[in-house]
């Protein structure tokens, strides 16, 4: 039986950088998932019939909005759904489901990196046939359909067992849960040398991965233990909880700062990873060294012809603005296209699709290649594992080396975490309204060069999507960024992103935050960040 139900419209609905991310109370509100489930479909045309896959994080409230999408799938035609034992798919391995078994579309469960919990986060995100984020233009018309909405559509049936594999029928429509890892596992082996790992592995090189209780768990168990054979116990924190055991699933210094210990400890082991709540993001750290997510897309965009899935070269390279420029050195000596997007993953999908890039990659920990339209945590992890098992050095070897022959871009990134909304636009447009008058202007020793609001031109649609972020260029190439981020699910966040290029290998032993302390001071006088948050220092640096 399909129900027709009167609703009326929440005016939040605006998806951000990555879908639809909110409180769970806010999610819990009456009609609240559903208004924004069924905008999606209202907002998509030609699906009757045809395949929907639906997976999320495991965070909490996941089962509750998967049996509400899968029965809302039903009433609005689909012919069939793939779901994911126990709602569980990572944003990768739910992207290559969307690839694989050619389906229209995929809706994504997740607030990412964001903590889990009745009252923590939670996302709603709408992928499309090609497995990636949906581009500006369908998140645009969904969001116009929130505010219009006056019913939605719900078969009447009972809940469906999600955690037995196997084919169910709700309303004509057929309802199959899938195992959330074969496919996944399947596509790694495809494009790594896993004999090659394997003996690197077996060889005494040591790993440890920390899927900090969040979806990658069941991944990494299958891939590095079960099939690569790293001894029991180096993946870590491998049950997806619900609220990921009350910590907070980024993979970055502060967050994942026991590995950090770890991995520049006495007796270390060779290699650290994590990812993050939904799997997409990573963090990598060899002993002794944190690669930097910018250096880490750069390196492996250089090394991965090493990998039998990219052994015939990259295409191109692909990186957001606010990521470091260490990829496009690299694109250069390779002699292949570099593009520059805003923030947001969605962007890259024209480019590969198009054929434009191989590899992609953002200095928020999130790289990937044309094998899914999302970035990919295990993979970049599994790319790193191959290129050791091949050069059989160091990660501090093959960094070091990689800086002597580009140079050294020198990063950070100053988090300001729930500020105060008014505060944050307010700095936003002051430093909008003195761009014109910026370069000439001497800081210390720098001076600006350019200063502009980045907008981008796709190269593919032609699409362009304006004030994405900040830019000022000083003279000799180093930059601060600013911008607001488009994932925080209170207050306004703030993030400024800090570059140095520093080509002589002599100078490539500096602590980071020295390294750039002219810039980070520079970064204040221009935009008064202190006087207009009201904070004296960063919430998170990276
Ligand atoms: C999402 C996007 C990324 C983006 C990141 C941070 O990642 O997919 O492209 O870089 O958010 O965005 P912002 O700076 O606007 O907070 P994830 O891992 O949260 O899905």
């Amino acid at each position: 039986m399909i129900k027709t139900v009167a609703t009326t419209p929440y005016g939040d609905q605006k998806p951000g950088t990555s879908g639809l991310r909110k409180k769970v109370p806010v999610f819990q509100q009456e009609n609240y998932a559903q208004n924004f489930i069924q905008s999606i479909f209202d907002s998509l045309e030609d699906f009757q019939g045809k395949t929907l896959v639906i997976g999320g994080d495991g965070r909490y409230f996941n089962r509750e909005v998967i049996q509400i999408a899968i029965k809302m799938a039903a009433a609005n035609g689909f012919g069939r759904v793939l779901v994911g034992r126990g709602g569980i798919l990572s944003t990768p391995a739910a992207s290559n489901v969307i690839r694989k078994y050619q389906a229209f579309g995929g809706i994504v469960l997740s607030a990412s990196h964001n903590p889990g919990g009745p009252t923590e986060d939670f996302g709603i995100k709408y992928n499309i046939g090609n497995g990636g984020p949906a581009p500006e233009k369908i998140t645009e018309a969904i969001f116009a359909r929130t505010k219009v909405i006056d019913s939605y559509k719900i078969a009447e049936a009972a809940d469906v067992n999600l955690d037995i594999e196997g084919t169910h029928e709700i309303a004509g429509m057929q309802v199959t849960i899938i195992d959330p890892v074969s496919d996944y596992a399947a596509l790694m082996e495809e494009l790594f040398d896993f004999n090659a790992i394997r003996a690197l592995l077996q060889n005494g090189f040591r790993i440890v991965f920390d899927a900090m209780s969040a979806v990658t768990g069941p991944y990494a168990k299958e891939i590095l233990e079960n099939r690569l054979g790293a001894p029991k116990g180096s993946v870590l924190n491998f049950m997806p909880l619900p609220d990921f055991g009350g910590h907070h699933p980024d993979p970055n210094l502060v967050h994942a700062k026991a590995l950090y210990d770890q991995m520049m400890g006495d007796d270390a082991p060779d290699f650290g990873a994590a990812s993050d709540g939904d799997g997409d993001r990573n963090l990598i750290i060899g002993r002794g060294i944190f690669v930097t997510p910018s250096d880490s897309l750069a390196m492996l965009a250089a090394n991965a012809h090493l990998a039998p899935g990219y052994s015939k070269g990259l295409a191109g390279i692909a990186r957001s603005m606010p990521t470091s420029g260490a990829a496009d050195r690299v694109a250069e000596k390779l002699g292949i296209g570099i593009y520059e997007t805003p923030t947001g993953w969605k962007f890259f999908g024209n480019l590969l699709d198009a054929g434009l890039a191989t590899i992609c990659g953002e200095e928020s920990a999130g790289t990937g290649s044309n094998h899914v339209r999302e970035k990919d945590g295990l993979w970049a992890v599994l790319l790193w594992l191959n290129i050791l098992a091949v050069r059989q050095e160091s990660v501090v070897e093959i960094a070091r080396q990689h800086w002597m022959i580009y140079g050294r871009n020198y990063y950070s990134r100053h988090d300001y975490e729930e500020v105060d909304s008014a505060a944050a636009n307010g700095l936003v447009t002051a430093l909008r309204d003195k761009l014109a008058s910026l370069p000439g202007t001497k800081i210390g020793d720098l001076t600006v060069q350019t200063a502009d609001d980045f907008s981008y031109h796709d190269p593919v649609d032609h699409s362009v999507s304006s004030n994405q972020g900040i830019r000022i260029l000083f003279e000799g190439g180093s930059r601060v960024v600013y911008r607001l981020s488009g994932t925080g699910t209170s207050g306004a966040t703030l993030r400024v992103y800090i570059e140095r290029f520093e080509p002589d290998a002599a100078r490539h032993d500096i602590e980071t935050q020295e390294a750039l302390a002219d810039l980070i001071q520079a970064a204040e006088e221009i935009a008064d960040i202190r006087q207009r948050t009201g904070r004296q220092t960063p919430s998170v640096i990276t």
